[in-house]
């Protein structure tokens, strides 16, 4: 799974990525800090099985702690999206195309409007409109992709499935594609559709296929405060508030063995003695964590697990040991759609798994489960197979 990014520049793209992947970027004060696309790994949190079945665990493809496994995602960050980018103004088109391998998005702007659309520092600006502007963006970067090939998809008899196969990248079926179309009002064999009713197709076609989170980010500054309600009025729940620089500090200094912080709960307890500066720094970010105003780890699960749809799902091979063959206890947390089933994990598994598969065990009731048992989150789950 990879989730994207985005926003315009200095919203804190960079320092959220930084927070959530504890990779060192270079995190600046002005537009076009990131040149490279940044990728790097985040996590989401389910509840490990491990304290149900009364065993410690030995995670190898994700890490547990207290009780809380943590699965790893991708996250790219990219530099900022200005205005006009999907016409090659600033990094441009570039940067679009990079994302288009992303399942999601998550787009950061700045609460306290101290940044215009640009990145450059102002006063009073409307946030709710970064997100209009990077919507826009995005439906016509894919607009234009699809306006470019449109000859091959009007001449065609299924022109859904000439469509899906001409983003396929973006992993969206040609039934999808070709209801998109007679939603925006586009006819069968049109030449050339107004550029209106194209961009209302392209959009309809990122909605369905890219959830985009809004992170309303820097809800430390004073200013946010007044920004905060029209934001989440205009995002239709799909927010949440956040303080990139405040999640950073407190994974640097959990890293740094100075507090053990818990993101999914927003808490931490001190392990070190500190001074006079560290102690009122963590005073003033505990009561910050208990006012609400941010929950980057919240975000996180919801754009995977509501937005994405995605359950974890433990897969063994000794389903009495809840063991891989080296005798490692709940040792993967794989992160798949909801509504896969028994064989769909297989696959993802190994394909040899899944070519010889039998019929699966589920671990809680030691029963025989059929190939096309459908998941549900939290699942272990034993693959039986004539081939391994
Ligand atoms: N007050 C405050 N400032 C932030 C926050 N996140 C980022 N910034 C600042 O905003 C500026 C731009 O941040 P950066 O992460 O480079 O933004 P990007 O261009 O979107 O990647 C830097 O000066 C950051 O320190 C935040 O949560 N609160
Ligand atoms: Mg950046």
């Amino acid at each position: 799974m990879l989730i994207g990014i985005i926003g315009a520049p200095n919203k804190g793209k960079s320092t959220l990525f930084s927070a959530i992947t504890m990779n060192d970027v270079h995190i600046a004060d002005y537009p076009f800090t990131t040149i490279d696309p940044n990728v790097g790994v985040a996590y989401v949190t389910a509840q490990c099985p491990h304290s149900e079945f009364g065993v410690s665990c030995n995670p190898r493809n994700s890490y547990c702690k207290n009780g809380t496994r943590y699965v790893p995602i991708n996250v790219v960050d990219v530099a900022g999206l200005v205005e006009d980018a999907h016409s090659g103004k600033g990094m441009g088109n570039k940067f679009l195309n990079d994302l288009s391998t992303a399942d999601g998005f998550i787009l950061v702007i700045d609460s306290s409007g101290k940044t215009d659309k640009n990145g450059n520092k102002c006063t009073g600006a409307d946030p709710a409109e970064d997100i209009a502007l990077v919507k826009n963006e995005l439906a016509e970067w894919l607009s234009g992709i699809i306006e470019r090939h449109w000859k091959k998809v009007y001449m065609s008899e299924e022109p859904g499935a000439e469509l899906a196969k001409m983003i396929s990248g973006i992993g969206i079926s040609g039934e999808v594609a070709e209801k998109c179309l007679r939603e925006s009002g586009i006819r069968h064999r049109e030449r050339d559709p107004p550029k209106e009713q194209m961009r209302h197709f392209a959009w309809k076609i990122i909605e369905l296929s890219k959830p985009i989170s809004i992170c309303a980010n820097k809800t430390d500054d004073p200013d946010s405060a007044k920004n905060t309600g029209k934001i989440l009025a205009v995002s239709e729940g799909k927010c949440a508030l956040c303080s990139a620089a405040i999640e950073l500090a407190l994974r640097k200094a959990d890293k740094n063995g100075i507090i053990d912080y818990n993101p999914e709960k927003r808490e931490f307890k001190e392990l070190k003695e500190v001074d006079e500066a560290q102690k009122k720094a963590l005073s003033y970010m505990r009561s910050f964590l208990k006012s609400g105003k941010s929950d980057v780890q919240g975000m996180l699960n919801r754009l995977a697990f509501e937005m994405l749809e995605m359950i974890v799902v433990y897969p063994v091979e000794d389903e009495n040991k809840y063991a891989d063959h080296y005798g490692n206890i709940l040792p993967d947390a794989i992160l798949i759609k909801k509504g896969s089933t028994a064989s769909d994990l297989a696959a993802i598994i190994h394909t040899d798994l899944a070519k010889g598969m039998l019929y699966a065990v589920d671990a809680r009731s030691k029963r025989r489960i059929g190939k096309d048992y459908m998941l549900k989150g939290g699942d272990v789950i034993r693959i039986v197979s004539a081939i391994r």
